[in-house]
């Protein structure tokens, strides 16, 4: 085993670990420990295999143990272990930075490397604030974002992100001038949903309001996830996200995406912006970046705003902003040979091709107890139950811990499952995770 774990973990050994997101002294009463994993399954130390039907964490798009993933790593590390970013390159960072312009949005031909999305969306915003005011519109410093959006957990995230309880510690502190969008989430109209809902497009106009409220000469960027995953798969309204790049355009206003968990072929595109037919002025990317496999996130920018920093002196340093990890050897090395995969495969627009029938089997669980909706995109499943009085989550919980005893594993974010699992599912698998969701469902 190349590791120093040991293969079975007792109760004291899982105190130090302050883990993330997570309900320590619940989990640690009673733990879910993943030892391994390859192709669509991962293993618990017990050897008990599991289906993933989230590739991870919305990441693992090409599937589990990818050995051309592992042995470009490993050829980096005893090549060139690590090389400082700043005022220095290596070639992995320019040939990566190229393969994701290869696959951007047409126009989007710059790349920012981070190491987390968490990063990307607070790397995004300090360049739309910094464009403008080398553009001398040093007044656009207001950020909007839109309520239950998520955009990580860095300041900047979470003041553009609409989640209370990720706000709520930090309320005093978050980044000042930010306004938010409502959310498009509307279940009285858009309930059981095949793809975009038909209703809610007319919410983008709130952006026309924000802009009378503040003036546009105040304002900086909007940033939006063309489908919300972590707060439970809200899908943007049909028209929806092009009336805000409209609205946008209109007032001087950038367009940022977050594509954290929409980038890398979840919707059936490269990019939702290529599904939706909408060019943002600004992508967030990572996870998919690497398949999940080293940490890494990444900025795409159109070339005028990479074109707006190229100014004054040539020796003068364009954009202080930068990580000591940016375009880490290691993770450009996994990232090439992530993205390699994806054009050798297929993967990029496999969700399209599987689309329907992922689609079918998720609608096939209507009318199952508690079930109050079920929404889908590409490989994206969002499935609603109805909470118990008083105790929001506590029903879903119920499930996400029944399908991993039953070997899936699945996400839940309040009452909601979310599922996106690797782009590499095969039929079979699909219907093995709607037998395994719909048995624990009949069993509530
Ligand atoms: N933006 C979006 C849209 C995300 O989904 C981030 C930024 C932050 O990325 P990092 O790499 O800093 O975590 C994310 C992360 C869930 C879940 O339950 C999703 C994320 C994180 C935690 C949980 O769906 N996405």
């Amino acid at each position: 085993m190349p590791t120093h774990a040991p293969e079975t973990l007792t109760r004291s050994d899982l105190e130090a670990h302050w883990m993330p997101f997570t309900a320590n002294r619940q989990f640690k009463s009673k733990p879910r420990i993943l030892a391994k994993a390859s192709g669509m399954h991962y293993w618990t130390p017990e050897g008990r295999q599991i289906l993933d039907g989230v590739a991870g964490l919305w990441c693992v798009n090409a599937g589990h143990g990818r050995k051309e993933i592992s042995q470009a790593v490993a050829s980096q590390l005893e090549t060139m272990d690590y090389a400082p970013p700043f005022q220095m390159g290596h070639p992995p960072a320019f040939a990566l930075a190229n393969a994701v312009v290869k696959i951007a949005p047409a126009g989007l031909d710059h790349v920012f490397f981070t190491n987390s999305g968490s990063e990307s969306v607070d790397t995004a915003l300090k360049i739309a604030l910094a464009y403008h005011r080398v553009r001398g519109e040093a007044t656009r410093t207001k950020l909007i974002g839109r309520e239950r959006g998520y955009h990580g957990v860095g300041f900047g995230g979470i003041s553009v992100g609409g989640i209370s309880p990720n706000r709520k510690m930090w309320s005093a502190s978050l980044v000042p001038g930010v306004d938010h969008l409502s959310h498009t989430h509307d279940l009285g109209k858009n309930a059981f949903s095949r793809g975009e809902p038909e209703h809610g497009a007319h919410l983008a106009d709130e952006l026309e309001r924000l802009v009378t409220l503040h003036d546009a000469s105040t304002i900086a960027a909007v940033i939006v996830e063309p489908i919300a995953g972590s707060t439970g798969v809200l899908i943007s309204p049909k028209g929806y996200l092009k009336r805000i790049r409209e609205i946008c355009d209109k007032h001087g206003i950038l367009l940022i995406f977050d594509e954290v968990i929409t980038g890398f072929g979840r919707t059936g595109s490269a990019f939702a912006a290529q599904e939706f037919g909408v060019t943002p002025d600004i992508i967030t990317g990572a996870k998919g970046l690497t398949n999940g496999s080293v940490p890494m996130g990444c900025v795409i920018v159109k070339k005028g705003i990479y074109e707006a920093f190229m100014q004054g002196p040539e020796g003068a340093i364009e954009l202080f902003h930068g990580y000591t990890y940016s375009a880490h050897p290691t993770a450009c090395a996994a990232g090439i040979a992530t993205l390699e995969i994806y054009e050798r495969e297929g993967l990029l627009t496999r969700a399209k091709t599987l689309a329907r029938y992922w689609e079918d089997a998720a609608h096939s669980l209507k009318g199952l107890p508690h079930v109050i909706d079920i929404r889908n995109y590409g490989l994206i499943l969002g499935l609603e139950l109805a909470s118990i009085p008083g105790k929001v989550g506590a029903r879903a919980f119920d499930v996400y811990t029944k399908c991993f005893e039953r070997g899936l594993l699945i996400r839940q974010t309040g009452d909601i499952l979310a599922l996106s699992p690797p782009l590499i599912i095969e039929r079979p698998q699909i219907d093995q995770i709607f037998t395994i969701l719909s048995e624990v469902l009949k069993g509530l």
